[in-house]
């Protein structure tokens, strides 16, 4: 068949013979995150509608009660995920507990996910997205403590855009893969195969309206980077961390919310944020580090810790290290 013609379903199908033996089979669960992905894209794009009509009440069209996107697409992918069987615990960043599912016994595999990441650029159309991560639950059978073990143990890792099209994109320790949603289909059709970031990039993402509260090192690799000697590099920002980093991965380049002197550990975090997504850079041949240590190597203490996070391609990445060891 040629790739054009690829579907998610048809691709999982045939990646799992690789993995189904050691970590079993997760495919169940993607494919519901692919569906419940498909229905927050429908909300995604007539937002600004919803928005009129709950503007005008707290009811839509329909009588239901209006909720923001966010919270829809939180309660969406817990609902979805619960009804799977295959999962039996869930930490999201919507929630502050973990959520434990008891219903037919649950399942082997629990999820992380961020279900609306961005989500202050929802109002202004600008482009936003799902993150999560799958785990096996570890062999004692404790479920919520599985929620919490290191990104290196992730058997699965993706994230979704909804932007000019609506992008699903995967890892199951294989390889990266991306899907665009053809609309007319109804279906994530193969569109970036085995995605790969470049060695180094020109492009430079971080938020430099924090710069008087950086400390030396990180201030003397942004000044570094902007005058490199061999490379000229541009900085973007979108702030919304899936579609900056979905574009760094396939242009190459780096993408830092580092520590500062108000945020000590940064914004994002470490479970639902940094975690998938340094899985996916890793086996896009990229790095992802808090400045000192691999972010897949970091233990999680709790559900919300946030972590500074330096990902992207090998080379920023690693001079960024270097650059905070000889600054500090
Ligand atoms: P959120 O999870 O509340 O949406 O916050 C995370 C977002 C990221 O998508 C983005 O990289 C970052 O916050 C932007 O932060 P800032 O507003 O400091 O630019
Ligand atoms: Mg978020």
């Amino acid at each position: 068949m040629k790739d054009s013609f690829i579907n998610l379903s048809s691709f999982m199908a045939s990646e799992k013979t690789k993995y189904i033996s050691d970590k079993g089979d997760f495919t169940p669960i993607l494919e519901k995150i692919a569906f419940a992905s498909k229905i927050i894209s429908r909300q995604v794009n007539k937002a600004g509608l919803v928005n009129i009509l709950g503007a005008a009440s707290t009811h839509n069209i329909h009588g239901e009660t209006q909720q923001k996107l966010d919270l829809y697409s939180n309660e969406l992918l817990i609902d979805i995920l619960k009804s799977s069987g295959y999962v039996c615990a869930m930490a999201s960043e919507e929630n502050d507990d973990a959520i434990e599912v008891k219903e037919r016994n649950g399942g082997d595999y629990v999820v992380v996910f961020d279900p609306l990441d961005g989500s202050s650029n929802i109002d202004v159309n600008v482009s936003i997205g799902t993150i999560f991560g799958i785990y096996k639950k570890i062999d004692s059978g404790d479920c919520v403590a599985s929620l919490l073990q290191q990104g290196k143990n992730l058997v699965c890792a993706g994230y979704v855009i909804y932007g000019s099209s609506t992008l699903f994109v995967y890892s199951a320790g294989y390889g990266v893969n991306g899907f665009t949603l053809d609309q007319s289909l109804g279906e994530f059709i193969l569109s970036h195969k085995n995605i790969t970031i470049p060695e180094y990039g020109k492009i430079y993402s971080i938020n430099e309206s924090n710069y008087n509260r950086w400390q030396q090192g990180i201030k003397e690799y942004v000044n570094f980077i902007k005058s490199h000697p061999e490379r000229q590099y541009t900085a973007r920002w979108i702030g919304s961390f899936v579609a900056d980093f979905h574009r760094n991965m396939i242009k190459g380049g780096v993408f830092l919310y580092t520590e500062d002197s108000k945020n000590t550990n940064g914004k994002l975090r470490l479970l639902y944020e940094a975690n998938p997504m340094a899985f996916i850079v890793e086996q896009a041949n990229g790095a992802a580090t808090n400045g000192k240590e691999r972010i897949l190597d970091i233990k999680p203490t709790g559900l919300h810790q946030r972590v500074p996070l330096i990902i992207g391609s090998k080379y920023e990445v690693e001079l960024y290290k270097q650059y905070r060891e000889k600054y500090g």
